[in-house]
């Protein structure tokens, strides 16, 4: 099996990136490497319960969150080419080569899905890299929209460790081999199959979610006697890298919509450092990525932290979801449940 290494020196020497990128990403696949270690030692090593801490969107930190953050950042910042590090764990970007003209930006969370470390459930981490050069005005521009990424990424810290990446046109997944501590090319080329029936959604947030999602839901669990005519499935692992590596090993769709929960929050994700890399990834594989109402790839970002609703997987399911937004938002009423009718039973609490 070819090795990490190998395989990046090949893909990078065919894109139009400098030989820089291949420091960054197999720096990113080191790092991955520390963090699995950490994770894999749990209770034995001091990495399980909470900091005592919170991070800027005011939740929790978990040690494991904090220590992975440190891995990414001591290792990152010593990269001459990166200008910028953006981390779901710090508020502002750490600006670490600042004098330079042009160079990287690195956005990443560092542990995603953390509420499953004390319970041994499966975590992973998530970044996105682009380019940024100085403006006219010699300031920095760091947020660009999620199709300018040079490559973006994931890894789960599940039965085995994965790095899941793209970079040029396909995506290729790696697994760690714990022995020689390398990663080794195990999925080629991943692709999602257009059409689904398996499902992915945080269905306690049932009540808040917009009709277009409901009315979706609503036709999935009525399985072969409803208009879909066949059953779903129906998994949820509380970690988005779990569930989008699902979604990439055997079809299916991912939904964080947006909901009335909390209407301060456009969702729950993150778009710069969920959103856009799985984003990526999941359009590479051949799906779909929309928020409803906007792919998500085209998203002018306002501000590191922002969130955004997040449909994707299956291009037909997420097309069918996007054909639902539609028809609401035009106030065609086909939406057959009373709460789909009295459109002022959904409550925009804006
Ligand atoms: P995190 O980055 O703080 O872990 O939050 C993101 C996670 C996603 O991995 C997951 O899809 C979602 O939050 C789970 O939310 P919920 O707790 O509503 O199930
Ligand atoms: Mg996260």
């Amino acid at each position: 099996m070819e090795k990490f290494s190998v395989f990046i020196k090949n893909e990078v020497a065919n894109t139009s990136n400098s030989m820089d990128l291949k420091v960054v990403l197999t720096t990113l696949a080191s790092c991955i490497g520390d963090i699995a270690k950490a994770t894999h030692q749990g209770a034995i090593g001091g990495h399980l319960g909470n900091m005592g801490t919170q991070n800027i969107q005011g939740e929790v930190q978990k040690k494991l969150d904090v220590r992975s953050n440190e891995i990414f950042i001591e290792s990152l910042s010593k990269i001459d080419s990166i200008i910028a590090l953006v981390s779901e764990e710090n508020e502002f970007p750490i600006l670490v080569n600042e004098s330079r003209e042009e160079g990287y930006v690195i956005f990443f969370d560092p542990l995603d899905g953390s509420s499953n470390i004390d319970v041994n459930g499966i975590v992973g981490s998530i970044f996105s890299v682009y380019k940024t050069k100085r403006r006219s005005d010699n300031e920095l521009d760091l947020l660009s929209s999620g199709s300018e990424q040079i490559a973006a990424g994931y890894s789960t810290y599940g039965p085995s460790t994965m790095l899941v990446l793209t970079v040029g046109n396909e995506v290729t997944s790696f697994t760690l081999d714990e022995n020689l501590n390398e990663f080794l090319l195990t999925h080629p080329n991943l692709r999602i199959t257009r059409e689904s029936s398996e499902y992915a959604i945080n269905s306690s947030n049932h009540r808040f979610w917009e009709p277009p999602v409901q009315k979706y839901i609503k036709e999935c669990n009525e399985g072969s006697e409803g208009q879909r005519g066949k059953n779903f499935n129906m998994r949820w692992c509380g970690s988005m890298v779990a569930d989008i590596h699902r979604v990439l090993m055997r079809g299916g769709i991912f939904m964080y919509p947006k909901d009335n929960k909390l209407p301060q929050k456009a969702g729950r994700l993150r778009l710069m450092y969920e959103a856009n890399p799985m984003a990526l990834i999941i359009e590479r594989a051949g799906g779909k990525a929309s928020t409803g109402r906007e792919r998500i790839l085209e998203i002018r970002p306002e501000n590191y932290h922002q969130r955004t609703p997040v449909i994707m997987g299956a291009a037909d399911e997420v097309e069918k979801i996007i054909g639902y937004y539609e028809k609401f938002d035009s106030g065609e009423l086909e939406f057959d449940s009373p709460l789909f009718r009295e459109r002022s039973l959904f409550v925009d609490r804006k």
